[in-house]
């Protein structure tokens, strides 16, 4: 295929309320669609995971569209190329991962829907549905009845795993209180490196909550940080941020600074790069989880694709629409008992719904 167009559109959609982690708020999501056209007319979706400032990595979105056009277009328009080739073509660029995964997508959804195979089809899907998780944030308020009111909610609506935001002075009480209301949840914590290792005296007595993992507590290069953690640490480390490629990860389970990994494909730089990471990590028989990024439908319809792979044996972050959007980009993706269906038309399986589109739309770039 030869990518003839790309069309950057940027949306804003609010969340159904206040998403509060260690590193900021969000009332809103800002995100970046995009829309590539091929010589042949045929159209593919990609959503890019950047925010708008660069609080959780490095990328953010003006930066991400500045690389798009100025360094990754560059080298993939024009040519004759297949989707599995894009990670080699812009190998050269360091860096942005998120900008090269949106492209990445976008073309594999385009090669897809021109083929007539599903996303999760073609990745080596081995199941129908998924279980699904959510993540709850730190209440925008600082109230434990807050956090236990959106607990209940979420149990109500019959979450397989309960994820809670941590940070220093929003720890241990609200792990407790959950704990003990919800004895048998299946329950994590994500502190998106918020801790030092002059805590880790204070991390260890989440032991005592039977936690499925720690989510990235330490800064994202405290990588003996995270070793020592774990060596001492009963609850599993899980890295999210410190995973950036399938090398790093290779490492980091063999230097034992992780026992279990949060895959996110923006992250990584793509959906290949994290089948590449799932593969690896089963092979080894290190238990993997899909991440999440507050997706629109697009991404979410990406992720529970990758979701259904043999190796993701823990819930991901792969909750309902409804979980951030009153109204999704996409045909919303519904839970029924916990369980998520995995689109199987062609590509995505799902593209944006124009009337929602328009309704979201900031601005749109042509980028190519
Ligand atoms: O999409 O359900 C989701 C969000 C899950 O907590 C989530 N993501 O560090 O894992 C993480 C965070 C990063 C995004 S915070 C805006
Ligand atoms: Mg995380």
């Amino acid at each position: 295929m030869k990518i003839a167009k790309v069309v950057v559109h940027h949306v804003a959609m609010p969340l159904v309320r206040p998403f509060r982690t260690s590193f900021g708020v969000d009332y809103t999501k800002e995100t970046m669609l995009l829309e590539l056209t091929t010589a042949d007319g045929v159209v593919g979706w990609g959503e890019c995971v950047a925010a708008p400032e660069p609080t959780y990595s490095h990328e953010f979105n003006a930066a991400a569209v500045l690389v798009m056009r100025d360094h990754l277009l560059t080298r993939l328009a024009g040519v004759e190329l297949s989707a599995e080739e894009v990670p080699g073509i812009l190998e050269p660029v360091r860096g942005n991962p998120m900008a090269k995964g949106a492209l990445e997508l976008a073309l594999i959804d385009a090669q897809l829907r021109a083929s007539g195979q599903s996303f999760a089809s073609y990745l080596g899907s081995t199941r129908t549905e998924i279980p699904c998780g959510v993540s709850v944030g730190i209440p925008a308020d600082d109230s434990l009845e807050t956090l236990m009111n959106e607990v209940s909610v979420y149990m109500d609506a019959g979450y397989k795993r309960i994820k809670l935001k941590i940070e220093p002075g929003w720890d241990i009480v609200p792990t407790r209180m959950v704990r003990e209301r919800w004895p048998l949840v299946p329950l994590q914590v994500d502190a998106n490196q918020a801790y030092s290792r002059a805590d880790i005296e204070h991390l260890l007595e989440l032991d005592e909550f039977d936690l499925l993992l720690i989510e990235q507590p330490l800064y994202e290069d405290d990588l003996l940080g995270h070793k020592l953690l774990a060596d001492r640490m009963v609850t599993p480390v899980c890295l999210d941020e410190s995973i950036i490629s399938l090398e790093n990860a290779d490492s980091l389970i063999e230097f034992g600074a992780c026992e279990i990994i949060n895959i996110k494909a923006g992250r990584v730089g793509g959906y290949l790069t994290a089948k590449a990471i799932h593969d690896m990590a089963f092979a080894r028989g290190i238990p993997v989880w899909c991440g999440g990024m507050v997706e629109t439908g697009l991404g979410r319809a990406a992720n529970v694709a990758l979701a259904s792979l043999p190796g993701f044996v823990l819930p991901g972050d792969t909750s309902a629409s409804d979980r951030f959007f009153t109204t999704d980009i996409t045909e919303p993706f519904v839970m029924n008992d916990g369980m998520m269906t995995v689109p199987t038309s062609p590509g995505l399986g799902v593209t944006p719904i124009p009337e929602f589109l328009e309704k979201f739309t900031t601005a749109t770039e042509i980028v190519l």
